[in-house]
């Protein structure tokens, strides 16, 4: 992984001009279509100019956070303690042939019940926060708004269980899971869904306004707006290119009237949204164009309105890598007032890196790095550099933290040999340090995951945890990149090359800050 070749002229602001410039091109190839998730096709990638990595540990800032992250339909169980509620992951994984190994949310990794021998296991790898979602549908179980004091006691007592143990809340407020009864009456194609929101995260800021934390709004609007509503392939399952650009805009309508809220309600702690940005690079630097459009429907359709209060003209309609949606329709769900609220100011902006795309001047999309064991995941570290450092150029002024970067083991089997997540860690965090030198405000960073559990449509059939799950026994056991991450949080530095062990290698007092 760290000595892939890979192309530098990923797209930034500056190519976007220059595109632009360039004039429409007509739509050749359409990146995706309304029924199946981009295929990256192999390709020859663009000439490499590799990073060489020093030799020395890479230190990082003190104070920078460490951290690990779950969801609470991966993690949790328990669907039917204390009056929770169904989502629509409950509904679709109902549906036979939606999740690959016909599972379901139960047990996951019983989080619900397991959640302070977790804070354990979160003490004895060093890490200084946790992120974990809230389950909407838990506090506000049904359509009459009432909030569930169960719902919100549990999620008290988990915050009081990493409290005893110093570790800071990062606690995201939506993670996909919709309270179905949500959805009923017309989930994200529904503009009042973003009100819905703005009720549940004030009850949220009433009840742990108390609390110093990192406070997303959203996880990645992007994967439950496109996967969810366009391809059909997660939750809850609709295939419309047109309701995935309602979902879009409402969901990120959702998000400016929470940040709303949080200011109004005087909370302690800061707000961000969590987004997950992909590094686009044309396989032809002569021919961006295509990749340029691929950038503003991955990156630019979010960025823009959150952090700039403007929606980019190229990224939806009918030109090779566009979202395919009727611009016109979209415009229209954009009443006035708007992106003034979807831009309320932030304290930080959570970045979610797994990696990078290549598109071909006809808009398709192509292999340019290695994948994991998720098809869809290009890996390549040096991404997260360009991709950090191009948010410090665009939007500048607002501090990063990395919210989710990890790989799946290679096999289904639980293991916890794994060293080519302990490979992908090392070289991310170089990554990572190397973009802090640089100059990029980036305060943080949390693993995906710290426990193996519920992957979405791929059930269990892909762990993420530096932690392994047995999930009949629900028996934890860290693997070797959970050892190595411990190591590298003691001595807040990365070590220099490919160790398989490096304890003892640097002095962590002698480095640490
Ligand atoms: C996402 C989600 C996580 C996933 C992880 C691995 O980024 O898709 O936030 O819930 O489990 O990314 O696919």
């Amino acid at each position: 992984m760290p000595d892939t070749p890979f192309p530098r002229a990923v797209i930034t602001r500056r190519t976007l001009l220059t595109a632009a410039g360039a004039g429409a091109v007509a739509a050749a190839l359409a990146a995706c279509t309304a029924d199946a998730p981009p295929v990256p096709t192999p390709t020859a990638a663009p000439s490499p100019t590799p990073w060489s990595p020093p030799s020395e540990p890479m230190r990082f800032p003190t104070g920078f956070t460490w951290g690990a992250a779950t969801s609470a339909f991966q993690v949790e169980g328990s669907l039917a303690a204390d009056g929770r509620t169904p989502s629509v992951w409950d509904t679709f994984a109902a549906r036979a042939g939606t999740i690959r190994d016909g599972s379901t949310g139960e047990p996951a990794a019983d989080q619900y019940r397991r959640y302070e021998e977790d804070a354990d296991l979160m003490a004895s790898l060093g890490l200084g926060a946790y992120r974990f979602s809230i389950s909407w549908s838990r506090v506000v179980p049904t359509s009459t708004g009432t909030i569930d004091s169960r719902g919100v006691d549990h999620y008290r007592r988990v915050i009081d269980a990493l409290a005893g143990r110093g570790i800071r809340p990062a606690i995201t407020l939506f993670h996909w899971d919709l309270p179905q009864w949500v959805q009923d009456a017309g989930g994200w194609i529904r503009r009042e869904t973003a009100d819905l929101f703005a009720e549940y995260a004030t009850a949220c800021f009433e009840a742990f306004g108390d609390v110093d934390a990192d406070w997303m709004t959203l996880n990645e609007p992007k994967t439950h707006a496109y996967v969810g509503h366009w391809y059909g392939a997660h939750a809850p399952g609709l295939r419309s290119s047109d309701v995935a650009a309602a979902a879009v805009h409402h969901q990120l309508l959702a998000h400016g009237r929470a940040v709303e809220r949080f200011r109004l309600s005087g909370a302690a702690g800061r707000i961000g949204i969590a987004l997950n940005l992909i590094p686009v690079y044309p396989t032809d630097p002569a021919q961006p164009e295509a990749a340029v459009r691929v950038d503003a429907r991955e990156n630019r359709l979010f960025l823009d309105p959150v952090l700039l209060g403007t929606y980019p003209d190229d990224a939806v309609g009918g030109e090779a890598g566009q979202l395919p949606a009727d611009p016109v329709t979209f415009t229209g769900l954009q009443k006035s007032g708007d992106l003034e609220t979807i831009a309320a100011p932030l304290d930080f902006l959570a970045v979610q890196y797994y990696g990078v795309t290549g598109v071909n001047p006809g808009g398709r999309e192509t292999q340019v790095a290695p994948t994991s064991a998720a098809p869809w995941q290009q890996v390549l570290p040096e991404g997260l550099y360009d991709l950090l450092t191009r948010l410090a150029a665009d939007y500048p002024a607002i501090p990063l933290l990395i919210t989710e970067n990890g790989i799946p083991d290679r096999s289904p089997a639980v293991t916890v040999d794994d060293p080519e997540r302990l490979e992908f860690f090392r070289t991310h965090f170089q990554q990572a340090a190397r973009a802090i030198s640089d100059g990029v405000p980036l305060e943080g960073y949390y693993a995906w995951s710290l426990l193996d559990n519920f992957e979405w449509a791929e059930g269990y059939t892909q762990r993420w945890g530096i932690v392994a799950v047995d999930f009949e026994t629900q028996e934890r056991m860290p693997k070797r990149s959970a050892g190595f991450y411990a190591d590298v949080i003691a001595a807040n530095a990365v070590p220099p090359a490919k160790h398989t062990s490096w304890i003892g290698s640097i002095n962590p007092r002698a480095v640490a800050g």
